[in-house]
């Protein structure tokens, strides 16, 4: 595309670009924009919605008043969208004569940004103007306000059905403690095509049974349960999912749903056994008995009736292939459950193979477009979320890599102290005591 020249006093004015991802315009913003105009004309991006939950915040208002909002900020001549974190399309498009930004994308994941930049203006040419980053306490107190609108229960529930609708494939991963949560909550990876984080977080039964030194039996109640729902919500932000197990008696699972939802928990999910419940990942091995389609399908009813919010979720999951009753059985029950209610199937399998959670992932949706479809691949651990976005699933749950990679650490650790009669020989391996201090933030 050709380049925007523009006009002024008879001299043309360079084309200068920055992109936003903010829901707040603060004094560091304004800065920022005063500072460009002295460059030239300012084109300010607007990061879209989809590729600001894969790099920073869930946004707390739409991508259209956030757009609104800069196109009110006096000194901007254009606003557009900016729709990855790369800036790759801005050159080809646009050919700015001076991209500006905070000095704040030196360090840490935001440098590939800075880095993606500086390939562009090779290949492009230009210039990039970094100013001092604003962080006082005023800004830091806006920036607060944002988080503690993210943590809110009523934002917090809604925003599980708002990923789906933005993300092909939600990515939640297992947590069991504040500490576990704050991993989740600030874990970026850096990706060939830009960054990526987790959606939300699965509170798994086992893991949470399993961090008491409990069996995964439903032994752990849902008071205890909550508490550590609570802990992980005291840090947090992000839409968390809760593995109810069974649910129990209809006339109590009325009063979790209850429980659940004014927390700010998104959705529970819910399996089709009865009777004393075991891990699925035991199979066969052990007794496990199947709830019986009518008495599931009411509870499936009866919480969906109880539930005051739209958006919290009560998922149904079905163990017919865990328990060996074959494909039909599982699309016969699923299809039911979702006829009474189900705002989504978690389908589970204990096979390597992914053959039959691909079977009826086809299956279903040859039927169903719309429902949402979950699943759960401890077993089937070698298929990517690109290759479970093709077979129609919205929902992938790591439901225990952090317990499980945290348990045999910690064994190493503890054996080899005892082995060595002091800690020395651990120091290595082990975190520094100042990062894992700096990890936790104070307020
Ligand atoms: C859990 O994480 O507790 C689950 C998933 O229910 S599974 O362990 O595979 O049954
Ligand atoms: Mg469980």
């Amino acid at each position: 595309m050709k380049k925007i020249e523009t006009h002024k006093k008879g001299q043309f004015m360079k084309q200068v670009y920055t992109c936003f991802c903010t829901d707040v315009i603060h004094e560091g913003h304004l800065n920022l924009i005063n500072e460009a105009r002295k460059y030239g004309e300012v084109t300010v991006g607007v990061l879209s919605e989809r590729a600001m939950i894969r790099y920073d915040r869930f946004p707390t208002i739409s991508e259209e008043e956030r757009m609104e909002m800069i196109r009110k900020v006096p000194g901007i001549s254009h606003v557009r969208i900016q729709d990855s974190i790369k800036y790759d399309e801005v050159f080809e498009e646009l050919h700015p004569d001076v991209i500006i930004h905070g000095d704040n994308w030196k360090t840490g994941h935001l440098s590939f940004i800075r880095d993606n930049v500086l390939k562009n203006i090779e290949k492009y040419g230009g210039e990039l103007v970094e100013i001092p980053y604003t962080y006082n306490p005023n800004v830091k107190k806006i920036d607060a306000r944002r988080l503690e609108k993210l943590a809110m229960p009523e934002f917090r529930r809604g925003r599980l059905r708002k990923l789906m609708k933005l993300t092909p494939v939600v990515k939640l991963m297992e947590v069991h403690s504040g500490l576990t949560g704050l991993i989740v909550e600030k874990t970026v990876a850096v990706e060939e095509d830009g960054l990526s984080q987790f959606d939300g977080m699965w509170l798994s039964s086992l893991c949470d049974s399993t961090d008491r030194g409990k069996p995964d039996i439903e032994l752990v109640d849902l008071t205890s349960r909550m508490r550590t729902a609570d802990e992980i919500m005291d840090v947090t932000t992000k839409p968390i999912v809760m593995d109810v197990d069974t649910g129990g008696m209809i006339e109590h699972f009325v009063y979790t749903v209850r429980t659940l939802e004014r927390s700010g928990i998104s959705a529970c999910i819910m399996e089709d056994k009865t009777g004393l419940k075991k891990n699925s990942l035991f199979g066969t091995e052990v007794v496990q008995t199947q709830d019986d389609i009518e008495h599931f399908c009411a509870k499936i009813r009866a919480g969906k009736e109880t539930q005051r919010s739209d958006d919290f979720m009560i998922i149904a999951r079905n163990e017919s292939l865990i328990l060996e009753k074959g494909m039909e059985d599982a699309l016969k029950r699923c299809r039911a459950y979702v006829e009474a209610g189900a705002d989504g199937i978690m389908i589970h399998s204990r096979r390597r193979d992914p053959a039959e959670i691909f079977e009826f992932c086809d299956t279903f949706r040859s039927t169903d477009p719309d429902t949402p479809l979950i699943v759960v691949p401890t077993s089937f651990c070698d298929v990517t979320t690109e290759e479970f976005e093709k077979h129609g699933i919205n929902i992938v749950i790591y439901a225990n890599q952090l317990m499980r990679a945290a348990v045999p650490a910690m064994q190493d650790v503890a054996t080899k102290i005892l082995v060595n009669h002091r800690s020395a020989e651990v120091e290595e391996e082990i975190m520094p005591f100042k990062e894992i201090i700096k990890m936790i933030d104070e307020i």
